[in-house]
């Protein structure tokens, strides 16, 4: 049994390497469509501004491996540098971040957490080094079936590939960035090659409150062989503790809208 999914696991990887991966190339907020960063655009004169983090080295629309997850890559993807917009919100609302391309590859299987950063100024310009993030939400095995379990990111492709993400409604006003991530499994039995797909994205939240963020530095997020790093998934029949921080008290967990429990 193991080896037939194994075997599908390997076609679904190297099928990946051709159309699959992903990104995030849409964000929705209050009725309102904002461009995501694409690698494509280093190819366009002039570059569009968007609130997207420039990964012009993902060109593949790739991953960070668990063996570089304490590297500067695991910040906001391979070479990341500043997103150049901001996408304004409101303390408390809510964004729709629309990964492409749609479906969020079949095959891949893992959590989905999401992060905020306070760029103490404006984001453009932030060195990505001195970031402290917050977990604010994670899904991670949501049901144990459909085999080999029913995870946030299976949750994230029968919404239409896309993950409602909700602001704190008591932070601090002010520029954040909004880390949002998924961890694929699919080959995480093998030590160093689960797959990290972070995105980061600049946020201007006004009509906030009192509460600050304190968090930690990506780059001590996660470890090589956390229990949810290094991780048969294919043999797995435990309970599945998401890696990284506990989520901060603050934040306000919410079930994502038109939930396929249980997949189909
Ligand atoms: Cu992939």
């Amino acid at each position: 049994m193991r080896y037939l999914y194994l075997a599908l696991a390997i076609l679904y990887t190297s099928v990946c390497y051709v159309a699959g991966h992903g990104i995030v190339t849409g964000i929705v907020t209050n009725g309102t469509y904002h461009r995501g960063y694409d690698p494509m655009f280093q190819h366009f004169v002039p570059i569009p501004q968007v609130s997207g983090w420039s990964t012009p080295e993902n060109t593949d629309y790739g991953f960070v491996p668990s063996s570089n997850f304490t590297s500067p890559d695991i910040i906001c993807h391979k070479g990341a540098t500043q997103g150049t917009g901001t996408i304004n919100v409101k303390a408390g609302d809510t964004l729709q971040l629309q990964w492409n391309p749609s479906p969020w590859t079949v095959g891949h299987h893992g959590p989905v957490i999401d992060y905020l950063a306070a760029c103490n100024g404006s984001c453009t310009t932030v060195d990505k080094s001195m970031l402290k993030f917050a977990k604010i939400a994670e899904s991670g095995l949501v049901a144990k079936t459909p085999f080999p379990g029913y995870y946030g990111c299976d949750l994230l492709r029968d919404n239409n590939s896309t993950w409602t993400v909700w602001i704190p409604p008591t932070i601090i006003s002010g520029e954040y960035i909004l880390r949002h991530e998924i961890l694929a499994l699919h080959l995480a039995w093998r030590r160093g090659e689960a797959q990290g797909y972070p995105q980061c994205i600049n946020l201007n939240v006004t009509d906030g409150g009192v509460d600050e963020i304190v968090g930690k530095s990506a780059q001590g997020f996660y470890q090589v062989d956390d229990p949810g790093v290094l991780i048969d998934i294919w043999q797995f029949n435990g309970t599945y503790v998401v890696p990284g921080p506990k989520v901060w008290e603050k934040s306000v967990a919410h079930e994502q809208p038109s939930v396929a429990s249980g997949g189909t």
